[in-house]
């Protein structure tokens, strides 16, 4: 049954609404807020049991952002910006969910939230410019306009290995974790997946379990976090610099972080030069690595020398060079999968109660009841952690029966991979919004600075239409078709197509293989959008529906 809630005071009928939104994570939360601040009924369904989207799901050890959280919050209301304290350079997952649960009841926001409850269907209305939204709950509501705030990261994807059902210890996800925690202790433990999560996790089971093996398909390049308590004196110096660090993640940063700008490329320094540099980012750890030069994701030449710096410190690391070796990512330029964070990933390999096994070379021919199978060999292990990744980007939209113009689905439509305007609306689908969909930065950058930015410019888009009794907006195909040639063309122009990464839907069998997210960086594309606004939501279509003429009174 669902958790709540009240229908919204402001509703005019039970059941009818201004706004549903899907979803009550960082983009759904924010969103509601918006719009009530506007004065419009919204209703919020939320699958999960409570707020915080991703951050509800993925509660695996070790699991934490990699975005610095001073950066990873919200920057709408200082108030709370300034009055938050994050204990960590980068919070634990449940410091992140505290944060969510305080803002939802800091802003008041659960009032018009229903939890437990999915969004199964929607059908746009074209005679009333609405849609009528079935929920899982077997109820039925109406909206002028849907708003999917379903996350990038929110499917988790199960693999399907042979046998993974007759395993007879415990399973789980690491995007689908117990509430309950969970102990190893004493337990040999495997891990499948070697991307972030499996990656945060290792070191943190290692220290649990009696013995450990970690199967990897692919090797990773990840990036000593650094991670320590902040001092007061450090949250100061970012809280009384905030204006300047949110102005520069939004307006100038490519991936909405605040860091130093670089203005060379790798190949412009001499040899000591370049290693001292990336020394230093080492140093300092997390993410901005990859800033160091500007060239690192164009040029082979130029990204080959970071990643034979990661390679060499992966060698000095890990002990046993065999094991180093496999550890080494060859497969793919540096970044090119969303590159790692870790603490002490590499090292936990020097433990003698952790062993890893190369399924590149022999893959996992079949999970055994007690144990993996993999090129001949079985690995006993009482519990099976698979970090095998979600269905990103538009696998938490894909679930949705979302069905636009003339009867046909957003599915039917995708069915060749994602198209969108901006990443924001698709022809087709009056009315309908994605926040951070796929032909927008999203996934390429600090998620909360994208999200924000979507939020505004939605907020600010339904608002312009109220102001002049618009009732449906649509993106245009020749808008949406040059949006999707862009977003491609700028991706062709890198070196990210080079791996088969969840941003080109390479991990999902079947799924095409499409550049999904928008490189061009959060401040270009920002102005993108503020210019179409500005020009009256250029290559949009808004339009009034017929409504009868009341008579003239005598
Ligand atoms: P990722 O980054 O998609 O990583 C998933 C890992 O699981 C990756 O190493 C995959 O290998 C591996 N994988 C996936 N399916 C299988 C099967 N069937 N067999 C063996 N190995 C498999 O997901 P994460 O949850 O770690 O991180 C997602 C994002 O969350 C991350 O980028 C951060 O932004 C936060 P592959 O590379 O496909 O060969």
């Amino acid at each position: 049954m669902p958790a709540l809630q009240t229908n919204s005071s402001k509703s005019p009928a039970a059941g009818t609404f201004d706004v549903v939104v899907v979803g009550a994570g960082f983009a759904g939360m924010y969103m509601l807020h918006r719009l009530r601040g506007s004065g419009l009924s919204v209703r919020v369904y939320e699958q999960g049991g409570d707020v915080g989207g991703t951050w509800y799901w993925n509660r695996y050890p070790g699991a934490r952002c990699d975005v610095e959280s001073m950066q990873y919050s919200y920057s709408f209301s200082d108030e709370l910006q300034q009055e938050w304290d994050w204990s960590e350079r980068y919070a634990p997952q449940p410091e992140i969910l505290k944060y969510a649960n305080h803002v939802a009841d800091r802003f008041d926001l659960r009032t018009d939230i229903q939890l437990n409850t999915r969004v199964d269907r929607a059908v746009f209305d074209e005679s009333a410019s609405r849609w009528s939204v079935t929920t899982s709950d077997g109820n039925t509501v109406t909206a002028q306009f849907v708003i999917l705030a379903t996350g990038c990261l929110s499917n988790a994807r199960m693999p399907d290995i042979k046998g993974l059902a007759d395993f007879k210890g415990k399973v789980y996800h690491t995007g689908h974790w117990p509430h309950q925690p969970v102990d190893f202790t004493g337990l040999r433990v495997g891990v499948i997946g070697t991307g972030s999560s499996g990656i945060q996790s290792v070191p943190v089971i290692a220290e649990q379990a009696s013995h450990l093996t970690v199967f990897q398909r692919t090797a990773n390049f990840s990036i000593p976090a650094r991670n320590a308590a902040l001092t007061p004196e450090e949250r100061e110096e970012f809280r009384s610099n905030y204006p300047e660090i949110r102005r520069f993640a939004r307006e100038e940063a490519r991936n909405g972080i605040y860091t130093d700008m670089p203005d060379r490329g790798a190949l412009d320094d001499g040899d000591n030069e370049r290693r001292a540099r990336y020394e230093s980012r080492w140093t300092r750890g997390g993410l901005t690595f990859m800033s160091v030069y500007n060239d690192l994701a164009l040029d082979r030449a130029a990204n080959d020398t970071a990643a034979d710096f990661v390679r060499e410190k992966i060698a000095e690391i890990v002990k046993d060079h065999e094991i180093a070796k496999l550890l080494q990512p060859n497969s793919h330029p540096i970044g090119t999968k969303r590159i790692c964070i870790d603490s002490d990933y590499f090292a936990a390999f020097n433990r003698p109660n952790v062993t890893l096994v190369d399924i590149k070379a022999d893959p996992i021919e079949e999970i055994l009841p007690n144990g993996v199978r993999a090129g001949g060999k079985d690995y006993e292990v009482d519990a099976l952690v698979l970090a095998t990744g979600f269905d990103a980007m538009t696998g938490s939209v894909a679930k949705i029966e979302l069905c636009g113009r003339d009867g046909q689905t957003l599915n039917q439509k995708w069915a060749e991979g994602p198209r969108t305007y901006l990443g924001l609306m698709s022809a087709g689908f009056p009315n309908l919004f994605l926040i951070t969909g796929p032909g927008s930065p999203s996934v390429l950058s600090n998620m909360i600075v994208s999200i924000e930015q979507h939020v505004d410019w939605i907020a600010d888009c339904i608002g312009y239409m109220r102001e002049r009794d618009l009732d449906a907006m649509e993106a245009g195909k020749d808008a949406e078709d040059s949006w999707v040639a862009h977003v491609n063309e700028v991706a062709h122009g890198t070196l990210y197509p080079q791996a088969n990464s969840w941003y080109m839907g390479a991990n999902i069998p079947g799924k095409p293989q499409i550049f999904m997210p928008y490189i061009g960086g959060v401040g270009v594309y920002r102005q993108i959008c503020n210019d179409v606004a500005a020009k009256g939501y250029e290559g949009f279509t808004m339009t009034a529906t017929e409504r009868p003429k009341m008579a003239a009174s005598s």
